[in-house]
């Protein structure tokens, strides 16, 4: 599929999706928002993709969603509309997604950061949700994923002032994994995602799927989901293949079965 508002390639294993709306600070329209998720589910069909990277360029991350598409819309059209089922999609990506943000990542765009797996950020990454300055709130989960990083009262700050926090504060309070120079954000964050792609397919994702399970289960289910996840490994070839390299002192070569 031909996109106009965002880039999917590939580089090996690894997935690199960028979105494409530079004038209007990659605002998140629902034309933005449906080819990204075409983007990224086409990665997360393919095999032989391990791993997505997901940027706005050098510049913006993505400023939240699309203001102008919000004029006069009413609650029951934006209930009904695609916007939240898109939002979704996102989080159902089984592959591991690996945010790269440069600049800002605001609103939507800070919540589609935070659904993303890990956060690599420039110097210049500033997140904020500022949704409260327009009578909103966040509504992409925001409310719920910052305050479990980085705990109630910055969170609250956050969501109810719009104060936004630089990388190094984000890096501090856990929001990201590193920091580094603008024009290295990219490429960091694919360093990290072939890191990821090396390793057995089958285990990235189910390893994804647990952790995932810390913020919707209580302790001794999600540990008993683990625990159900680690067992299904040993009936795959990946398993045993690394448990043999390993006796065998040698790198492991997995296929994802
Ligand atoms: N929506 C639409 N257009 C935008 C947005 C946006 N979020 N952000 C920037 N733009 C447009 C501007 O209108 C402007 O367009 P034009 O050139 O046609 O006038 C262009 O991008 C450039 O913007 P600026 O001149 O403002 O650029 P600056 O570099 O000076 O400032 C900022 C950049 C700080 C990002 C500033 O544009 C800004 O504050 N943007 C709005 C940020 C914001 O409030 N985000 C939250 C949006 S609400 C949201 O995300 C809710 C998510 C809910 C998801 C769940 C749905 C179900």
């Amino acid at each position: 599929m031909a996109y106009e508002f965002v880039v999917s390639e590939r580089d090996g294993p690894v997935g690199i999706v960028t979105l494409n709306r530079p004038k209007q600070r990659n605002a998140l329209s629902s034309g933005v928002l449906t080819e990204l998720v075409d983007a990224l589910e086409a990665h997360d069909h393919d095999a032989d993709i391990r791993a997505i990277v997901l940027t706005g360029g050098s510049e913006v991350f993505a400023a939240g969603a699309d203001i102008k598409e919000f004029v006069s819309r009413s609650a029951a059209e934006m209930m009904v509309g695609s916007r939240v089922s898109l939002f979704d999609r996102v989080r159902t990506i089984k592959t591991p997604v690996i945010a790269a943000v440069s600049g800002y990542a605001l609103g939507g765009g800070c919540e589609l950061a935070m659904m993303c797996d890990m956060i690599v950020a420039s110097e210049t990454a500033r997140f904020g949700q500022p949704e409260i300055n327009l009578g909103l709130i966040p509504g992409a989960g925001g409310t719920q994923r910052l305050t479990r990083t980085i705990g109630k009262y910055k969170a609250m700050e956050m969501v109810l002032t719009g104060a936004f926090i630089d990388a190094h504060e984000a890096e501090r309070r856990g929001l990201v994994n590193r920091v580094v120079p603008a024009d290295r954000v990219v490429e960091e964050a694919k360093a990290l995602a072939t890191q990821v792609a090396e390793r057995s397919p089958i285990s990235t994702r189910l390893a994804k799927q647990a952790v995932l399970k810390a913020f919707e289960m209580p302790l001794g289910e999600a540990a008993d989901y683990e625990r159900s996840l680690f067992y299904f490994l040993f009936a795959t070839e990946d398993a045993n293949e690394g448990i043999q390299a390993f006796i065998e002192k040698r790198k492991p070569t997995f296929h994802g079965r």
